[in-house]
């Protein structure tokens, strides 16, 4: 077809798609939101500008996609009981531009909290050493071999055994996880907590440390070497789409090899703002290791006593 004939149909098609959107009360690019000024460059400086709005900033999240909504008030307090990606309307058949480029900066957010590792600074400040498991190969074998983070290396065991003193009534142990952010988030609020705690509730506690690419089943190892009346592993939580700062606190009864996920207690979802309070968290963690010295039970066990009780 020649090309001036292609033209001439590509603009009868899209005439005629106009008048049918008109028809049917749907016409119209309604821009749903207002797009914010472009940011030109700093004063001083030359160069390109950034050409279009940031995105990721608060007020442009809150902004809905979808075009002439029904009930705009509706979705827009609809979108505010969540932070799941509703109403973020499309173009066609795909996902708007600027949706797309949050999910990949939401992605990126996720990405980093899995490579990165927990500040040094963060660890001396509460005096903690660090030792690692079976992981050698770095993130991507920790992602690839659960089995290795549950066992802590040789010299992390030799390294435990030298500087701590087993048989505390509480051992506190910090993992990165999944998520080294989430350590980053919440130690500094839940960690002062847990030593004034247990200092006021008389419970011996012994020296904490961290351990790198740690996963949860690493609790039975530290049972072994420690013999901890009950031990707390934070530990930080598999990220979801932009957030990373989830901890949790896994909790055993004197943890040892062949225990499982239903021999501990889990206080997940642990951060500020919408999550558990790390100050509550630090709280409930000592009260339900109270529970599990007064019953010598944790996990299932714990729960089908309470149940008794
Ligand atoms: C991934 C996950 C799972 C995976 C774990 C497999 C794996 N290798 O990753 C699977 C699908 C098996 C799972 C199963 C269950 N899970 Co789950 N799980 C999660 C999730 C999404 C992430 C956990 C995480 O990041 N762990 C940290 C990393 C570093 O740990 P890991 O060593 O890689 O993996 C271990 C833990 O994830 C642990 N685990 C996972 N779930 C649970 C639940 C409990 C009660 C315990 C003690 C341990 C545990 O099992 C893994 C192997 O040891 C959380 C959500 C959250 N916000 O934390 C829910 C979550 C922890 N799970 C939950 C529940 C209820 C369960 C189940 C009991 C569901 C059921 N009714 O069967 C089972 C039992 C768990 C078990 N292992 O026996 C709840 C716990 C609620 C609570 N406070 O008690 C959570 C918080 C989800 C929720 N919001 O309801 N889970």
């Amino acid at each position: 077809m020649e090309e001036n004939k292609l033209k001439a149909l590509i603009e009868a098609v899209i005439t005629e798609l106009g008048a049918e959107l008109a028809r049917s009360g749907r016409a119209g690019p309604v821009p749903a939101a207002p797009v914010p000024p472009t940011s030109a460059p700093p004063p001083g400086r030359t160069g390109p500008g950034i050409d279009l709005p940031d995105p990721m900033s608060p007020e442009a999240r809150a902004l809905p996609g979808v075009r002439e909504p029904l009930d705009a008030d509706g979705l827009l307090a609809l979108r505010e009981t969540t932070t799941a990606r509703i109403g973020v309307g499309r173009a066609g058949p795909r996902a708007r531009t600027r949706d797309l480029l949050v999910f990949q900066a939401d992605l990126a957010i996720t990405k980093d909290a899995l490579e990165r590792k927990v500040p040094q600074a963060l660890l001396d400040e509460f005096g903690l050493f660090t030792v690692d498991t079976r992981v050698s190969g770095g993130r991507s074998e920790y992602l690839l071999r659960p089995d290795l983070g549950r066992r802590l290396s040789d010299e992390a065991i030799a390294l435990v055994k030298a500087r701590c003193a087993p048989g505390p009534d509480v051992q506190v142990c910090v993992g990165d996880g999944l998520s080294a952010r989430a350590i980053e988030a919440n130690l500094a609020r839940i960690f002062p907590v847990l030593k004034s705690g247990c200092a006021s509730l008389g419970y011996s506690l012994g020296q904490p440390f961290f351990i790198e690419n740690c996963r949860v089943g690493v609790m039975n190892d530290l049972g072994d070497l420690l013999d901890p009346k009950v031990l707390i592993l934070l530990i930080g939580e598999r990220p979801g789409l932009g957030r990373a700062e989830s901890m949790s606190a896994y909790m055993a009864y004197r943890p040892k090899s062949g225990h499982s996920d239903a021999d501990r207690n889990v206080i997940c979802n642990i951060f500020d703002g919408g999550g558990v309070n790390p100050l509550e968290a630090g709280a409930y963690a000592l009260r339900l290791a109270q529970d599990m010295m007064g019953k010598s039970a944790s996990g299932v066990k714990l729960k089908l006593m309470e149940g008794e009780a």
